[in-house]
């Protein structure tokens, strides 16, 4: 364990020193480490540079090459594929996606929930270049023409004797649009993203989308304890974390749910502790910041990103005076499935001090709620119009914690 910490030490060290673009932001305590996006800039742009985008995870990187990198596919389909095979010889697509953690804005709950206190620095959005699911699959003699309501589950070469890094997904979406990336924004992976191959699963929280990827499993259900051939535990990741749910109540190990869209398990009564799978609704202004100088009369572009999992993004309204007024931004930029929209407004700014926010609303109807509840209120706090805030601080998107503050100041006489 002590070693393991050094380890860690060492690994960040090396990462922030690679991404002169990111903070660290880390929990001694529950092992984490992980690195944010440092400033709101990032939120300005549509492509987010390796060096700015986040990066999260539990267990010391796992040594890897393209060249002696094999995965097994196990369950209903049996195969080993070397990496080097599958990219030879698989079709290479890109993909867009928009890769938000779970725990984004975990550190907007009051009071306090545990692990790392990320603000809203843990999303970015890259191209990630890599092969279908589907090809990978087919390429084993696999029949992708039904998923049967069938589960992948996908195992990282970063698991511990002790504990398997598992994840499950639905095989529809898996079959879909997910890819196993070997490219990110043009480059290699780099290894604190997965290198040498990673699951990508577009539009849906980041840990699904398994890094050092070493199995796919197709099963019948989602990944329990005692599902895989293997030693330790294995559902953690996938049953107990990432759950949203109140305070000291522990979630059912299910099998498999019908309502999988987060914010829709969130409504219904099918599943009591909601899985974390799509990415909620979500907008974040990049610019200006804070610091930003403006001068009263000056015309300021207020320009953002908005997102919202699986669906579309339909509208985004900016307040400049901390919500009693809205106005409709634009959209404009690239538009793909699983990424975020670029927003502007232009605000003529008058003299004073001015809060300023975004709110999205998708093609569902779905709007960005104001604040995050209380420990009491519970899940229910969803149908009151607000985030649940829940014990693991999982899957905030509430619009009155990301305000940004501006003054505007009389500029000095021109010398
Ligand atoms: N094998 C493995 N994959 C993982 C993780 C991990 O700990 N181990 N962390 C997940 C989490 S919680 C997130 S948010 C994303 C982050 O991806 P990134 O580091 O490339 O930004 O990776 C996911 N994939
Ligand atoms: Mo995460």
């Amino acid at each position: 364990m002590g070693e393991t910490r050094e380890q860690r030490r060492d690994e960040i060290d090396a990462i922030l020193e690679r991404k002169p673009g990111t903070s660290e932001v880390r929990d001694e305590a529950d092992r984490y480490t992980v690195v944010g996006a440092a400033s709101r800039e990032t939120f300005a742009n549509w492509l987010t540079p390796i060096e700015e985008h986040f990066v999260c995870h539990r267990n010391p990187i796992p040594a890897g090459d393209v060249d002696s990198w094999t995965i097994s596919l196990t369950g209903d389909v049996e195969g080993e594929l070397p990496l080097s095979d599958i990219i030879e010889e698989c079709p290479t697509v890109a993909v867009a996606h928009t890769m938000e953690c779970a725990g984004n804005g975990r550190g907007q709950h009051d009071p306090e929930t545990g692990s790392v206190q990320w603000d809203s620095g843990a999303v970015g959005t890259a191209f990630w270049t890599g092969t279908p699911v589907r090809s990978v699959l087919r390429a084993v003699g696999f029949d992708t023409s039904e998923a049967d309501d069938r589960w992948l589950t996908a195992i990282g070469g970063d698991s511990l004797d002790e504990e398997v890094f598992a994840r499950s997904i639905p095989l529809s979406k898996a079959l879909d649009d997910c890819i196993l990336a070997y490219g990110m924004n043009g480059q290699p992976l780099p290894e604190e993203h997965g290198h040498p191959v990673r699951l990508v699963v577009p539009g849906w929280y980041g840990v699904n989308s398994v890094k050092w990827l070493s199995e796919l499993r197709v099963m019948d259900g989602m990944v329990r304890e005692g599902s895989l051939d293997r030693t330790g535990t294995h559902a953690r990741w996938q049953q107990d974390d990432y759950r949203i749910h109140p305070e000291d109540e522990t979630p059912e190990h299910a099998d498999t749910i019908e309502t999988v869209d987060t914010w829709a398990q969130l409504e219904s009564s099918e599943v009591e502790h909601p899985y974390t799978f799509d990415e909620n609704i979500m907008s974040l202004i990049g610019r200006p910041t804070g610091e930003t100088v403006i001068t009263p009369g000056e015309t300021v572009e207020v320009r953002g990103v908005a997102w919202a999992g699986d669906d579309d993004i339909e509208r985004v309204e900016v307040s400049t005076d901390n919500g009693d007024s809205w106005h409709d931004a634009e959209l404009f930029g690239p538009a793909y499935a699983g990424a975020w929209r670029l927003f502007c407004y232009e605000w003529d700014a008058d003299i004073g001090s001015h809060i300023l926010l975004s709110r999205a609303s998708d093609d569902r109807g779905r709007i960005q709620p104001a604040a995050i509840g209380t420990p009491e209120e519970g899940l229910d706090a969803v149908a009151d119009g607000k985030y649940p805030w829940n014990e693991g601080g999982y899957g905030a998107n509430a619009y009155l914690p990301n305000a940004v503050t501006v003054e505007t100041t009389e500029s000095d006489s021109l010398e």
